[in-house]
């Protein structure tokens, strides 16, 4: 082609291009679908599923068996009272049937890694232990739900733990809750409906303190009341008829108490204490905490280890008599996440819960050889990332000019459509692993689970024009011409837009994600900037509103449902993660937001099964058409034990209802004496026997 006329055909065809490519871009704005179904994998291992009766039910036995050196070493000289005496008059007794391996001897430990750090021991004011089993292992709580994964659906109910049953009054508007009579804490102290009333009343309704992981009275039910009968009877009140899905809230993560004997006379309440000082009495270093958990912490070591012992007031046996745990230690290497999965493949960890993609094809090459000393299985994809817009303009969390600019931005649809188009899921994915493992996530309930509905599931597909497209109706321009756009002319002198995402340090993935989402809006123009704080700072600035957005790995309520439901939307005003009421009490929803609220709390108020599907349907619908918030991705996580450990269920996940560290009952877990390997560092000992840690700090 002559010079002159390529050079004319070349702008001619630009030109045709930038104008066919304007109307192109209307034409071409992607209409919203239902996302592709995820690759398939399958999970390994399936549960032996059975009836919550086949497990255990609480009764006397005629004789208690504990290990020969607590008698010897304790009993006898008189430390302890005998064993009998240490058990409630009905122990929680786990039928032989339901143990995988049968009977277990007593002796060794289960090793842990993990990459969170002890603030305290005042779980209840919402101090963390570190994660990772560590508040698990020590909390029991008035419901269990983690071992639900092999309870047959048809039974699916949560599991009695130190509520051992319970009856609905005739109009359904009260639960009566027997506790288990005669246990005691970890120091012998009786365990009483006192515990739980200061639970309820000075920690999750007192509006100045906030338990870890976040309960707030409307975690069970807007007006829902508690009060104590007598030593071992609660009574709730609900408004709603039978709204048995409380039940799974008054399990770990929403209602653990704590031992009031230590708590109550710190709290201000009942002391000149103030709440900072309350939360914060309790240090790690204060050992043989009380607790009501299979291990007691006996020995800390800031950045090195906590050491837990056998608890000798445990509450619960197996059918021979034998006094739970058969494993006299727990311990906690204060690590990282990332080594936690490394220890584990290589043995000189006992278990991890794999969840960060980054570490599966080298996990997977090593546990591949037969004399690897740990099992890998990969579950369902039950892990998933959400990245949360904070959707309040009401003054949560104290927003200078330009964050409450970004809020006011992300409550426009249009912006979030587009934020939502510009993200290519699937390299997204590809970039946290190869392979059949990570699904695209458009948000809302997760594909594969129990009240998924692909029909209801809406997908905005990954295309920079169309968000690009969407960002103009938003009213964003780049007016300076530097290619990032600008707050629109009224908001922050019409500056360029600059945007901050908060993301957990702790994981690589997390960071991994923030950083693909910083890439993926780039390219069409909008700055996000990395935010990036470790586990602790994290959870804090996200519970407080700190953030415009934030990347969070979801919680069980995604995952089963039927777990944790009221944080499916803002049905409180401390519930949401990302919408939280204002300094005066009061939310400013959106109508999306409002219609979500209604349709979690029917599904809250109803136990008519074909009416519950309808209302998930209906909330898929109202989340993923109207973004509140924009999923990322989603994939199994694999559960990694050491092989020497018996009683492991089968299909153990490593998340469903709880985590694994939940989930496998670690309590019931043991090690065939020919097998132990003598890794107990206090062999033969108690919490609080002399020598032990650093003693008791009062
Ligand atoms: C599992 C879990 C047991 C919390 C925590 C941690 C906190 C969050 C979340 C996970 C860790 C492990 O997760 O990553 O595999 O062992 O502890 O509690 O991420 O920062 O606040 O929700 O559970
Ligand atoms: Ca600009």
């Amino acid at each position: 082609m002559p010079k002159t006329t390529r050079t004319l055909g070349l702008i001619g065809y630009a030109a045709l291009l930038l104008s066919a490519s304007t109307s192109l871009t209307e034409a071409q704005l992607l209409e919203p679908t239902t996302p592709p179904d995820p690759p398939k994998f399958d999970a390994q291992g399936t549960p032996t599923f059975v009836g919550v009766t086949d497990m255990f039910e609480y009764r006397a036995l005629p004789e208690y068996h504990e290990p020969a050196w607590v008698t010897e070493k304790f009993v006898v000289t008189g430390k302890l009272p005998p064993v009998a005496e240490r058990l409630p008059r009905e122990p929680l007794v786990y039928k032989a049937s339901n143990l995988p391996d049968g009977i277990g001897v007593y002796g060794d430990v289960m090793r842990h890694v993990i990459g969170g750090r002890p603030e305290g021991w005042n779980y209840m004011a919402g101090q963390s232990q570190g994660w990772g089993g560590t508040d698990i292992g020590t909390m029991e709580c008035l419901t269990r739900t983690g071992p639900l994964f092999q309870v047959k659906a048809e039974e699916l109910e949560p599991l009695p733990n130190l509520a051992k049953g319970w009856e609905w009054s005739e109009d359904g508007h009260q639960l009566t809750m027997h506790l288990i009579e005669g246990a005691k804490w970890s120091d012998g102290v009786p365990f009483t409906s006192e515990d739980v009333m200061f639970y309820w009343e000075d920690n999750v309704v007192d509006p100045n303190v906030t338990p870890l992981n976040g309960a707030s009275p409307e975690s069970f039910g807007e007006g829902t009341t508690l009060r104590a009968i007598d030593d071992y009877t609660i009574e709730w009140t609900f408004r709603d008829a039978f709204p048995k899905q409380y039940l799974y809230q008054m399990a770990y993560g929403n209602f653990c108490p704590g031992p009031a004997h230590i708590f109550k006379p710190l709290h201000p309440k009942y002391s000149s204490n103030t709440y900072d000082q309350y939360k914060n009495a309790i240090k790690p270093e204060y050992l043989n905490i009380p607790v009501m958990g299979a291990w007691v912490p006996a020995e800390y070591r800031a950045d090195d280890i906590i050491v837990m012992l056998r608890n000798p007031y445990y509450w619960k046996v197996d059918d021979a008599g034998n006094q739970l745990p058969y494993l006299d230690e727990v311990h906690y290497r204060l690590s990282t996440w990332a080594d936690r999965d490394v220890q584990a493949v290589a043995g000189t960890a006992d278990n991890s819960a794999m969840e960060q993609p980054e570490n599966y094809v080298e996990a997977l090459k090593r546990a591949a050889d037969p004399s690897a000393p740990s099992r890998l299985q990969f579950g369902a994809r039950t892990i998933g990332y959400t990245l949360y817009p904070n959707l309040s303009a009401n003054g949560w969390g104290e927003p200078d000019s330009r964050r409450q600019a970004v809020r006011e931005l992300n409550r426009n649809f249009d912006f979030r459509k587009g934020v939502t188009s510009a993200l290519d899921r699937q390299s997204i994915g590809e970039a946290l692993v190869k392979g059949p493992f990570t699904a695209i996530y458009p948000g809302g309930l997760y594909a594969g689970t129990t009240f998924y509905d692909k029909a209801s599931t809406v997908y905005y597909p990954y295309s920079a024009e169309t968000a690009e497209a969407y960002f103009t109706r938003a009213g964003l321009a780049d007016t300076d011409g530097d290619g990032i756009l600008n707050f629109p002319a009224d908001q922050e002198g019409g500056r360029n837009l600059e945007i901050t995402i908060l993301a957990n340090a702790d994981y690589q993935t997390d960071k991994n994600l923030a950083e693909a989402v910083i890439a993926h809006l780039e390219r069409v123009g909008i700055r996000v900037v990395a935010n990036f704080m470790t586990g602790t700072q994290f959870n804090a600035a996200q519970s407080s509103g700190q953030f415009d957005w934030v990347v969070i790995r979801n919680g069980s309520e995604l995952v089963a449902v039927v777990q944790n439901t009221a944080s499916l939307a803002p049905t409180g005003p401390r519930i949401a993660a990302q919408h939280q009421a204002g300094p005066d009490g009061s939310m400013d929803l959106l109508p999306f937001e409002t219609e979500m609220v209604e349709v979690v709390n029917a599904f809250t108020a109803t136990d008519d099964a074909a009416e519950r599907i309808a209302l998930m349907q209906r909330y898929q619908r109202l989340y993923t058409e109207n973004i509140y918030a924009i999923g990322l991705t989603q994939y199994p996580g694999a559960e990694i034990i050491n092989k020497r450990f018996a009683n492991v269920p089968a299909g153990v996940p490593i998340f469903m209802f709880n985590w694994d560290v939940d989930n496998m009952m670690r309590e019931r877990l043991f090690v065939p004496a020919d097998k132990q390997p003598g890794y107990e560092l206090h062999p033969q000992s108690l919490p609080g026997a002399p020598g032990i840690g650093n003693g008791p700090v009062s």
